[in-house]
């Protein structure tokens, strides 16, 4: 491996290392975002470079497309695609039911597309993503800029009753400016705390006007890998 990490960044890296052995010749590549993905994009342009492993990555934002290219990844559309062997990508939390919280590098919506149209989906993470209840990672929800202030209320009214500790939501700014994702929309973050009930928050959320996709990954990861900074690794 041409780039080796530091200390803090070895936890990704054995974890995005341990990923890619799920990864055979010829496959479609969901490719995820965020720095533990970013690992995982370096060792596939690695054994392509290396040991002339041919795949299709299909990136899950403009910055993984980007690296996927600098790395020598060959990528291609979900639209080409049409379906995809196995998706790699990284998380903000996961439960012990393999139950996400992502979205916290703003690519939820690509990644949720992604990977529910994988036969299988690896998730590859560090201890500190572990929880016993999802929620002290703040849940992004993507919404349309069209009325987001409304949107923003009917979220917050919606809250009421929930089974969650918390109930602020805020938008996502990028140096005092509205974060946009990639489609253009913009993110909210509920600080929620503790969410008792994630499969129905989930519905509950994706009904609002306005909500376009929440950052709640339920049913979707087969395997999740943490890598630990000591270069030992678990698989869930
Ligand atoms: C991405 O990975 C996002 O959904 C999630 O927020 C992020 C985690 O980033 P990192 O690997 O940098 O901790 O899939």
């Amino acid at each position: 491996m041409s780039a080796k990490p530091n200390p803090i960044d070895m936890a990704k890296y054995v974890s995005a290392r341990r990923a890619v052995d799920y990864v055979q010749d010829g496959m479609r590549v969901g490719l995820g975002t965020g720095s533990t993905a970013a690992w995982m994009v370096r060792c596939l342009g690695e054994m392509i470079r290396e040991d002339g492993l041919r795949i299709t990555g299909v990136p899950t934002s403009t910055r993984t497309a980007d690296l996927a290219r600098q790395c020598g990844v060959p990528v291609a559309t979900l639209e080409d695609a049409k379906w995809l062997d196995l998706t790699i990508d990284g998380a903000d939390e996961f439960d012990a039911d393999l139950n996400l919280i992502k979205g916290g590098g703003g690519a939820l919506l690509q990644e949720k597309i992604v990977a529910t149209a994988s036969d299988m989906t690896v998730i590859i993470t560090d201890p500190s993503k572990e929880v016993a209840s999802l929620g002290a990672f703040p849940l992004p929800v993507e919404v349309i800029p069209f009325g987001w202030q409304t949107t923003k209320a009917l979220i917050e009214e919606s809250l009421i009753g929930q089974d969650v500790d918390g109930r602020a939501v805020t938008l996502r700014l990028a140096s005092q400016l509205p974060f946009r994702t990639d489609e253009g929309n913009l993110i909210l973050d509920l600080h929620l705390r503790r969410i008792g009930n994630p499969r129905q928050l989930s519905l509950l959320l994706n009904q609002i006007p306005g909500v376009v996709e929440n950052g709640l990954f339920l049913d979707i990861a087969d395997v999740v890998i943490c890598g630990r900074q000591d270069g030992t690794v678990e698989v869930r």
